[in-house]
């Protein structure tokens, strides 16, 4: 499978008090192996040097970088994904454009969305809120693991639980038939941020392994 990370580590540099590639580095240390770069408000050149040092230091461990919703952005730092939200182009366009040398992940809220992806030729989605998250008002009401549970039946990609994941929760998401888990704080806002993702690694390992 193209898909052989089980946790995507997605970025808010304000989540961190330490500076975000610093952040990235020891997640990539505890075990990461993908990282989106989603930095909405950063102006275009300071989001491109961003990426490239994120190039950089993902390269270092071996694991992927995705660019949400700048494919330019990701070619010129020669990403190995995109990362499409509700606001993106389809990922059918995206397609076009990047042809087989790019994974495209998409954001996916409700069955319809997950559906379109798929037609659309993504390599993954992300589906949530799952749960409340500190930021509930940006991302809507939690859907459920419920609505995770119907996706997976009718939908043939990778799917990655997400929306206020933590230690406590992880179990119940893949075994509702998540493929992985992405987040952001409970990696990045944790006062240890390698011991968070080696914990993360561990309870995933835990889970898929019985
Ligand atoms: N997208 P945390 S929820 C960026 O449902 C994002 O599409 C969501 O943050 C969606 O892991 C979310 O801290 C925030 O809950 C996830």
């Amino acid at each position: 499978m193209k898909i052989d990370f089980n946790i995507y580590l997605i970025t808010d540099r304000h989540a961190t008090t330490l500076g975000l590639p610093e952040a990235v580095r020891l997640a990539l240390k505890g075990g990461v192996r993908a990282v989106q770069l989603r930095e909405k408000d950063l102006p275009v050149r300071e989001l491109l040097s961003l990426a490239r040092e994120l190039r950089g230091i993902t390269r270092e461990f071996g694991a992927k970088l995705f660019i949400n919703d700048r494919v330019d952005v990701a070619v010129a730092v020669d990403a190995d994904g995109v990362h499409l939200g509700g606001q993106s182009m389809p990922a059918s366009a995206v397609r076009k454009i990047v042809g087989s040398n790019m994974l495209i992940g998409v954001s996916a809220h409700n069955m319809n969305e997950a559906k379109e992806a798929e037609a659309g030729g993504a390599d993954f989605i992300t589906f949530g809120p799952l749960f409340p998250t500190p930021s509930k008002i940006k991302y809507g009401s939690p859907v459920g693991v419920e609505s995770l549970i119907d996706v997976k039946k009718q939908v043939n990609l990778p799917i990655f639980g997400l929306g206020g994941i933590n230690g406590g929760n992880t179990g119940l998401i893949l075994d509702s038939g998540a493929d992985g888990i992405a987040m952001i704080s409970a990696i990045l806002s944790a006062d240890d941020i390698q011991r968070a993702a080696e914990l993360m690694n561990r309870r995933i390992g835990e889970a898929v392994n019985g």
